[in-house]
C-alpha cells in the first residue's frame, strides 16, 4: 500500500507512468531520431537487409554475424537508442529502445539494464517479445548527475550497448520534425465508437490526435497548436497546449472533448487511468477539433499564430472509414488506415496511447 501510494503520488506529481510491451523497429521504430537516422535504420536487423542498409550503418561491427546467425534469441547483437538522451530534472521521463539484430526466440529475449547515473530510475530488466526485434523501456529522473545506461545480453552470446544520459532544467520548444502527429481518429463510427472510454459515442468527443516526441530531449509544448483545415483557413486554432515537457520517446493524446471516468471495457481502455490512456498522457479539448469525416487536413504549428510554421508536413486525411489514420511504422512511417497497417491490432480500429499493434510504447517502467 505504501508503494502504491507513493506511485500514485508520483503519477500525480509528474503526470507520468506506464508499464508496457512493444514492437519491432521495422513495425514501430518509435525512437527513430532524425539526428541519427543512420543508426536507426541500420539497426533494424531486417533479415532481408541488403548492402544499402549496411552501408548506412555507423556501427556495423555487431552485425558481422548478421543474417546467418540462427534466431536463437541471444544473437549477441544489441543496440540502445537514442545513443544519448536528456531528461528533465525532477521526474522527467524518456522512453529508449533496445534493438536486437533479429527477432527474439521462443519466450522472448531478456535484456538486463543498469545505470551509472545517480538518481536515474530504470527497470532492471526488459523482455523483447518473441518474434520481435525491439522493445521500449522508460527511465525516470530523480537526480541530475549525468551517466550512462547499459543494456546487456547474457551468455552464450553476450553483448552490451550503452547510451549516455544528461539532465536539463528546461525543455525548449520543438523544432521541425521533432514533434510529430502519429495517429488521428476523425471518422467516429456511430456504433462502438467510444474511443475515449467514457461509455458513449460522440462524433467530436471521440476524435483524437496522438503526438510523439521523436527527438532525444524533452520538448516544451506550451503554445504548440493544432488546427483542422477550416480552422487554419479562418485563423481559429482548435487546440493550444498548456505548459508541459514531453520527454524523448513519449506521446500525448488529445481527445476532441471532455474526459470522463472509464466506462468501457474495450481493449484500448484497459490501461485508461487518471490522465493516461495506454502509454500516453491524455488531454481534453472541450471545444473539439471538428475533423471532417469526408477528409480534412491537420496542421501542427509551433505557436497559435498560423504563420509560425508547421512543425511537420500537414496530415491530409482521406475520406474516413470508421477507423484512425496512423503512421506505419509508428513515429516515422507514412500514414495509412489503421486496419491496413501491417501488424495492426485486429481487435480495435484505433490505438490511442499505444503502438498500432496495440502494444505499449514502453514494455517496462521503473
Ligand atoms: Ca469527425
Ligand atoms: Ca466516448
Ligand atoms: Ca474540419
Ligand atoms: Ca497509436
Amino acid at each position: 500500500m505504501v508503494r502504491a501510494a507513493a506511485i500514485l503520488a508520483l503519477v500525480a506529481l509528474t503526470g507520468c507512468w506506464k508499464n508496457y510491451t512493444f514492437v519491432d523497429v521495422e513495425e514501430a521504430g518509435p525512437h527513430a531520431l532524425p539526428m541519427d537516422a543512420g543508426l536507426d535504420e541500420g539497426s533494424g536487423g531486417d533479415e532481408g537487409a541488403g548492402g544499402d542498409d549496411l552501408a548506412a550503418l555507423e556501427d556495423v561491427g555487431d552485425d558481422v554475424a548478421g543474417p546467418n546467425v540462427p534466431l536463437d534469441g541471444s544473437s549477441g547483437t544489441i543496440e540502445l537508442r537514442p545513443g544519448s538522451v536528456s531528461l528533465m530534472v525532477g521526474y522527467g521521463t524518456a522512453i529508449l529502445e533496445i534493438s536486437l539484430g533479429r527477432a527474439a526466440g521462443p519466450g522472448g529475449q531478456s535484456v538486463s539494464l543498469a545505470s551509472t547515473a545517480p538518481g536515474l530510475l530504470i527497470p532492471t530488466m526488459v523482455v523483447v517479445p518473441e518474434g520481435r526485434s525491439s522493445v521500449g523501456f522508460r527511465v525516470r529522473a530523480l537526480g541530475a548527475s549525468p551517466g550512462a545506461i547499459t543494456a546487456s545480453l547474457p551468455a552464450p552470446n553476450p553483448a552490451l550497448a550503452t547510451a549516455s544520459v544528461s539532465f536539463v532544467g528546461t525543455a525548449r520548444a520543438p523544432f521541425a520534425d521533432e514533434l510529430v502527429i502519429n495517429e488521428v481518429n476523425y471518422d467516429v463510427p456511430t456504433v462502438n465508437g467510444d474511443a475515449n472510454c467514457d461509455g458513449t459515442t460522440s462524433a467530436f468527443g471521440d476524435e483524437f490526435i496522438e503526438l510523439a516526441n521523436r527527438s532525444n530531449h524533452p520538448l516544451q509544448l506550451e503554445g504548440v497548436t493544432l488546427w483542422d483545415e477550416f480552422g487554419f483557413s479562418e485563423n481559429k486554432p482548435r487546440f493550444i497546449f498548456n505548459a508541459h515537457a514531453l520527454g524523448s520517446g513519449e506521446t500525448v493524446v488529445v481527445f476532441g472533448g471532455t474526459l470522463g471516468m472509464r466506462m468501457s471495457t474495450a481493449p484500448w481502455c484497459q490501461a485508461f487511468w487518471m490522465s493516461w490512456i495506454g502509454d500516453a498522457l491524455i488531454l481534453p479539448n472541450p471545444q473539439g477539433f471538428n475533423l471532417d469525416n469526408t477528409g480534412d487536413t491537420i496542421h501542427l504549428t509551433a505557436t497559435p499564430d498560423r504563420t509560425s510554421g508547421n512543425l511537420a508536413d500537414p496530415v491530409v486525411l482521406p475520406p474516413g472509414a470508421n477507423q484512425s489514420w496512423t503512421r506505419s511504422p509508428d513515429f516515422t512511417g507514412p500514414f495509412v488506415k489503421h486496419g491496413e497497417a501491417p501488424g495492426h491490432a485486429t481487435d480495435r480500429r484505433w490505438t490511442p496511447g499505444t503502438l498500432l499493434t496495440g502494444e505499449p510504447f514502453a514494455a517496462a517502467s521503473p
